[in-house]
């Protein structure tokens, strides 16, 4: 008996094989992508790519500009990928900025409030004190860009704590993998892995 189970366990596991397209485990698909911003503060040009050099500490992170109308980030992950996940990881001492921002995912540049929308807006209290330091958004969908974007306008607790409209974090983690090999398909394009 235990071996017409084990037989049926096989004939269901390469049926299995067969038939489901095969993921394997996400990972950062964004760490040390190409990324940009719509504005840079004075003195800092390279910051967007501090969101992906793959430091999630304080030490690299990104700043747009202050008093902007809109302000967006965006990475380009190369080719297009099966997203899960979007991994915020904001600066600590910068809470106001968080509040009011939207995740987008995309398969062309967008550097702007358009695509695909990754879950509910990040909102909070203007401040930003009820917003987690690592925050996520799901998205499971196919793209190429992903893009973080406010036109929020937020205040701090101090005279300096601007907040208008700029946005900073220290990483962005973009959670997929590459789009599956189907099983029965004879020749999957090599760059993007489609039948
Ligand atoms: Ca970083």
């Amino acid at each position: 008996m235990a071996g017409v189970r084990i037989y049926y366990f096989i004939i269901v596991y390469f049926f299995i094989l067969q038939t489901k397209p095969v993921f394997a485990a996400f990972e950062n698909v964004a760490f040390r992508k190409t990324a940009d911003q719509s504005s840079y503060y004075p003195s800092w040009i390279q910051s967007a790519s501090y969101a992906v050099d793959g430091d999630t500490t304080q030490s690299t992170c990104m700043f747009t500009n202050v008093n902007q109308p809109y302000t967006w980030w965006e990475v380009d992950l190369g080719k297009e990928y099966f997203i899960h996940q979007v991994v915020i990881y904001f600066r600590t001492n910068w809470k106001w900025r968080r509040n009011g921002i939207q995740v987008y995912t995309s398969v062309s540049p967008q550097q702007i409030n358009t695509g695909q929308s990754c879950g509910e807006q990040i909102t909070g209290n203007m401040d930003g004190s009820d917003i987690a330091d690592v925050t996520s958004r799901t998205c499971d969908v196919i793209g190429r860009y992903v893009t973080l974007y406010t036109d929020t306008v937020n205040k701090g607790t101090c005279n300096l704590c601007d907040g208008g409209k700029a946005m900073d974090f220290c990483e962005v983690f973009v959670m997929g993998n590459v789009l599956p090999v189907c099983r029965n398909c004879p020749q999957p394009d090599i760059e993007t892995q489609k039948c």
